[in-house]
C-alpha cells in the first residue's frame, strides 16, 4: 500500500510550504496526510475502481491533492514535492521541531551555512558560526541553543493531543475484539497529562491469548518488547511505546485504578486501605483472604472509605485528603462549553470563512462563537487594521440578523486577538476596539524580555479597559517553548484588579499548564477555555482545555463560556 508514503511526503510538503511562509496551505495537507494514515483501503485501489472522484472521496482531500495523489500513483513521484525538495534540500522536520528557528531561518541556515539537519545545526551553534549571518546575531543564537536543549530534555514524552487520536482508534480495535470484556485507557493518558511518556490500555478477557495475538500484530507495530499473558510491551512506528495488560473480569476496576496512576496517587491510596485494615493491589481489595472489591473502580474507592476521584485529580496533589472528607471539586465538562471565543477566519491567516466557522460551532451545539482574527501588527498572519475590523464588524451584525429573521438562537460575537505592543500599548485604536463585543490581547512578538519588563507589559494590556482577554498568557507551548520570563502571582494580582479574564487554551500551547489554572481558581481569577482554531477542524481542540482545566480542578463557574451569551458579555470589562 502507498498510502503510508503519501502520507509522508504531504507532510513534508506542508513543512516545506510554510518556510515559504504560506499561512493556510499547510494544514490542508497535514489533514490529507493524517486522513491517509487512517484510510484502511489501498489508495490505488481506490483509484483503479474509481478515479480521481474517488480519491476526492477520502476525507480532507480536495481536488488539488487528489491531482498530486495520481500523479504520484502514475510516477513514483510529485512534481510539486520534488521542486520544493530542490529548493531547500534540508531535513525539513527535523529543523522544524527547534523553537526559536523560524521557516525563513531554516532557509537562511542551508544558503550560507549548508546546514542539513539537526547535527550540523550543533555543530554550527557550537562553533558559534550563527551569530554573524544576516538577521541572526547573538541572541538569535542564544535562543536556538534554548531551542536544542529543551528538544533534548523533552525528547521521549509526546503532546497529549498527538498521541490521543492514536491511542483512542487503537481502543476501538481492542473493543471490537469478541475475546474483549472491557478496555480501557490508563496512565497518564487517562489522567489526560499534557505529555505522555507510553500509552498504557487495560483490558479485561478470560482470554489473553488472543488479545495479545492481535495486540502485536496491529499496523504500526514496530518491535515487541516482550510479550506475557498478563502484559505486552510494543514499540509503534511513530515513536511511541504502548502497553497492554489483560486481567479477569472480577480485578477489572482495583487494575484500571492501579494502571491509571499515577504512582504516588497509587501510593496515597494503598496507604490508607492499609490503614483501614485492608489489602489493596492491582487485583482487587482484600480483608485477609476475601477479596471485597475489584470489578469496578467505584467499589474500590468506596470500601475503602473515599469519595470517588477523577483521573486527572490523581496525583496526589491534596486529591487523596479532600476525597476523605468528601470535597472533591465538581469538575468541568466539555458539554458545560456553550461557545468558543478564539476563533480565525479567512480575513486573517485562518482558513474557512466566517459561515463555516459558524456553522461548526453551531454543528457542536454551542450557542455562540467569537471571531477574533489577529490584528494588524501579525503580518505573517494577514493581521486586520482599524479600516477592516470595522468592516469586518458590519458584516458579523448582518450574519447575525439574518440568524435572527430565520429564528436561529445562535450569534457570532466580534472580538480581536489585538497584539501587545513591546510597550504594553494595544496595537488597534481604543475607539475601535470600544465598538467590538470582546478583546483578546496577547504577546507575540519581542517576547525575550525580562520579568520586571515584561509584567509592566501585560499590566498596561491588562489596565486598559477594552481589554477583556489575555490569550495564552505565559507564552509557553508544550514540548516546545518555556514560558516567557513572567510572575504569575503578580499576573493574578493583576487580574483581580482589573477584572481580566486568562485563557486556557487548548492548541498544542496548552497555557495555562495544570498548576496555574489550579491557582487561579484559588485568587478567584476567571478563565476562558478557547481553541485558537484556525481551521474549523481545530475546533475538536476543546476537549484538550477542558481536560486541562479538571486537572486545575476548575469548575463550571471558574470558566465563563460555561455561560450563556448574556451572563457571558457580563463578564467583560464595561459590559455591566
Ligand atoms: P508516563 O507513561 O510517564 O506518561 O506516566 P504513567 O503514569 O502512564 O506511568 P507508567 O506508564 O509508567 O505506568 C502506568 C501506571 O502504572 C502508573 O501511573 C501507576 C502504575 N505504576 C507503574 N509503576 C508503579 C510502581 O512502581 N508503583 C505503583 N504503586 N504504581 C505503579
Ligand atoms: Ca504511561
Ligand atoms: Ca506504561
Ligand atoms: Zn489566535
Amino acid at each position: 500500500m502507498k498510502n503510508q508514503e503519501l502520507a509522508k511526503i504531504f507532510y513534508e510538503i506542508a513543512n516545506f510550504l510554510q518556510t515559504e511562509g504560506v499561512a493556510f496551505k499547510p494544514f490542508a495537507y497535514q489533514r490529507a496526510a493524517k486522513s491517509l494514515e487512517d484510510l484502511k483501503e489501498d489508495v490505488a485501489q481506490i483509484y483503479i475502481n474509481k478515479g480521481k472522484n474517488g480519491l476526492e472521496e477520502i476525507e480532507g482531500v480536495g481536488k488539488n491533492i487528489a491531482l498530486q495523489i495520481e500523479e504520484y500513483l502514475k510516477t513514483g513521484k510529485i512534481a510539486g514535492h520534488q521542486e520544493l525538495k530542490n529548493k531547500l534540500p534540508v531535513k525539513i522536520d527535523e529543523l522544524m521541531r527547534v523553537e526559536g528557528l523560524g521557516p525563513k531561518k531554516i532557509k537562511v541556515l542551508y544558503e550560507k551555512l549548508g546546514i542539513k539537519s539537526l547535527k550540523d545545526l550543533e555543530k554550527a551553534v557550537k562553533k558559534h558560526e550563527l551569530k554573524d549571518l544576516f538577521g541572526f546575531g547573538e541572541t538569535t543564537e542564544k535562543n536556538i541553543l534554548q531551542g536544542l536543549e529543551f528538544l533534548k530534555t523533552s525528547h521521549g514524552r509526546s503532546p497529549l493531543q498527538v498521541i490521543t487520536p492514536v491511542a483512542r482508534k487503537v481502543l476501538k480495535k481492542l473493543e471490537n475484539l469478541k475475546e474483549v470484556k472491557m478496555a480501557s485507557l490508563a496512565g497518564s493518558l487517562r489522567r489526560k497529562k499534557e505529555t505522555i511518556g507510553d500509552v498504557d490500555f487495560l483490558v479485561a478477557s478470560d482470554n489473553p491469548k488472543a488479545v495479545m495475538d492481535f495486540f502485536v500484530a496491529l499496523p504500526g507495530v514496530k518491535k515487541v518488547w516482550g510479550r506475557g499473558d498478563t502484559k505486552t510491551s510494543v514499540y509503534m512506528t511513530g515513536g511511541f511505546d504502548m502497553d497492554l495488560r489483560v486481567v479477569p473480569e472480577k480485578s477489572y476496576g482495583s487494575a484500571l485504578q492501579y494502571f491509571t496512576g499515577s504512582k504516588e496517587h497509587n501510593i496515597a491510596t494503598r496507604k490508607i486501605a492499609m490503614e483501614k485494615g485492608l489489602k489493596l493491589s492491582e487485583y482487587g481489595v482484600f480483608e485477609g483472604e476475601n477479596q471485597i472489591a475489584g470489578a469496578t473502580e467505584q467499589d474500590v474507592y468506596k470500601v475503602i472509605g473515599m469519595q470517588y476521584i477523577e483521573p486527572e485529580l490523581r496525583e496526589d496533589q491534596g486529591e487523596i485528603q479532600s476525597s476523605l472528607v468528601g470535597s472533591l471539586p465538581a469538575l468541568i465538562n466539555l458539554e458545560d462549553i456553550k461557545g468558543d471565543l478564539h476563533c480565525h477566519s479567512n480575513w486573517n491567516g485562518g482558513e474557512h470563512s466566517i459561515e463555516v466557522m459558524a456553522k461548526t460551532a453551531m454543528e457542536k451545539g454551542y450557542q455562540y462563537i467569537g471571531i477574533s482574527d489577529h490584528s494588524k501588527t501579525l503580518k505573517i498572519e494577514n493581521g486586520l487594521n482599524e479600516k477592516q475590523l470595522l468592516e469586518q464588524n458590519k458584516y458579523i451584525k448582518n450574519l447575525n440578523s439574518k440568524f435572527k429573521s430565520q429564528n436561529l438562537k445562535f450569534r457570532i460575537l466580534h472580538g480581536v486577538e489585538a497584539d501587545i505592543l513591546k510597550d504594553g500599548s494595544i496595537d488597534i485604536k481604543n475607539e475601535v476596539l470600544a465598538q467590538l463585543d470582546y478583546v483578546i490581547a496577547s504577546v507575540h512578538l519581542n517576547t525575550k524580555m525580562e520579568t520586571k519588563e515584561m509584567m509592566a507589559r501585560i499590566e498596561k494590556a491588562m489596565k486598559n479597559s477594552n481589554v477583556d482577554i489575555i490569550a495564552h498568557p505565559t507564552g509557553r507551548i508544550v514540548g516546545r517553548r518555556e514560558e516567557y520570563k513572567i510572575d504569575f502571582d503578580q499576573m493574578l494580582k493583576l487580574a483581580n484588579q482589573t477584572g481580566t479574564i486568562l485563557e486556557i487554551n487548548s492548541s498544542a500551547r496548552m497555557d495555562l499548564r495544570d498548576l496555574y489554572i489550579r491557582r487561579a481558581k484559588n485568587e478567584g481569577v476567571k478563565m476562558i477555555i478557547n481553541t485558537d482554531a484556525h481551521h474549523k477542524d481545530q475546533m475538536d481542540l476543546m476537549e484538550y482545555g477542558v481536560s486541562q482545566a479538571r486537572r486545575g480542578w476548575a469548575e463550571k463557574e471558574d470558566i465563563i463560556n460555561t455561560q450563556s451569551v448574556e451572563g457571558l458579555l457580563k463578564s467583560f470589562k464595561n459590559n455591566d
